[in-house]
């Protein structure tokens, strides 16, 4: 009763800020995202009766406390769901560092429901994976597919579920290229973050917006519209900001450094220099969107700024698949 999964990591051009049900994760707004290549977690699970715990490791190490409970509950609903009370071991690798402020919550969710999954050989559809993966982080909904995804926030369990709305080698024209600001994790958790915007009064203006930003944007990656794409993500990253700086107690997620790319983003594209466009999720680190043939012109761009670390190009990546490669 083992089984290995991988999955990759994928960044929200609208966004999932706020929840309906936190309980279940069942989100405030539909969102939309592009799996990302390069950022993956690769996660064997067991379950045995050998075990009288359930035993979780991340890159090599034991984890315990918030983190372990996190696995452990969501073991439990796919045991539930199984009729399963075996006690697993899991492991997990990130094939980047978790210290790089790329940690994901997204790809190790989307692993471990595929690979949980798999090893009580439950054999369930996409639509099931991507409801039991939400149940453990709402991004993590998303991994389960590759290329370019929707996730429809429903009213409930049953009706919150993502589906690809275009395959990876569509869009082949379209770059990311990942600014790091911060090698560090962040300090206010996304679920402590989401919680956060209940009470907020300009919310509501953000979802209102937000409902526009969702047609424009699955339009505009079905159209492969470049500019439409960045004008509504972009400013859908920016309407997330401002309800994360008016919550209570303020939110900034951006630091110094961010401000200094986003800044740039803008004047090189009102110059008329290089049309790209930003977005940054819960962290401070930046998206920046680009045309291929851009991409070396930016990269360099990017790199003159004192503060980015280092960038990563990224491209529309796989879904969560089952691997041969066991981690134990
Ligand atoms: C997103 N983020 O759509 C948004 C944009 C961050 C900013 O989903 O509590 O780790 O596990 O459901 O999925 C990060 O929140 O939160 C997130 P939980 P999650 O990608």
């Amino acid at each position: 009763m083992k089984a290995s999964a991988k999955a990759n990591s994928n960044i929200a051009l609208v966004k999932y800020w706020g929840k309906l049900d936190p309980e279940i994760r069942v989100p405030a707004n539909s969102s939309i995202s592009m799996t990302k290549t390069k950022l993956e977690t690769h996660t064997t699970v067991e379950f045995s009766d050998d075990y009288e715990e359930d035993l979780v490791k991340i890159d090599g190490e034991e984890v315990n406390g918030r983190s372990r409970k996190r696995v452990v509950d969501h073991l439990d609903r796919i045991r539930e769901m199984k009729g399963e009370d075996k006690k697993a071991k899991v492991s997990s690798k990130n094939n980047f560092p978790t210290a790089a402020g790329l940690a994901s919550s997204a790809s190790g969710f989307a692993a471990l429901t595929m690979a949980a999954v798999e090893a009580l050989e439950m054999n369930l559809s996409k639509k099931e994976l991507s409801k039991i993966a939400r149940m453990g982080s709402g991004s993590a909904t998303r991994s389960i597919h590759g290329g370019f995804v929707k996730w429809n926030m429903g009213g409930s369990h049953d009706e919150s579920y993502a589906e690809q709305i275009a395959d990876r080698d569509h869009f082949s024209d379209l770059r990311a290229l990942v600014a790091i600001i911060k090698e560090t994790s962040k300090e206010v958790s996304s679920t402590k973050g989401h919680s956060l915007v209940k009470d907020n009064p300009f919310f509501d203006a953000r979802l209102a917006q937000t409902h526009e930003d969702l047609s424009k944007v699955e339009a505009a990656v079905k159209e492969e519209d470049f500019t439409k794409l960045g004008k509504y993500a972009e400013r859908n990253a920016i309407s997330m900001h401002a309800t994360m700086i008016t919550s209570e107690p303020p939110l900034f997620y951006m630091e110094p450094g961010t401000i200094k790319v986003i800044k740039s983003i803008l004047n090189w594209r009102q110059s008329g220099e290089l049309e790209c466009y930003f977005t940054e999720d819960a962290g401070p680190n930046v998206h920046v969107f680009c045309r291929e043939k851009d991409m070396e012109n930016l990269k360099s761009r990017l790199k003159e700024i004192e503060e980015v670390e280092k960038t990563i190009t990224v491209e529309p990546g796989p879904g969560a698949r089952i691997v041969e490669k066991d981690l134990f």
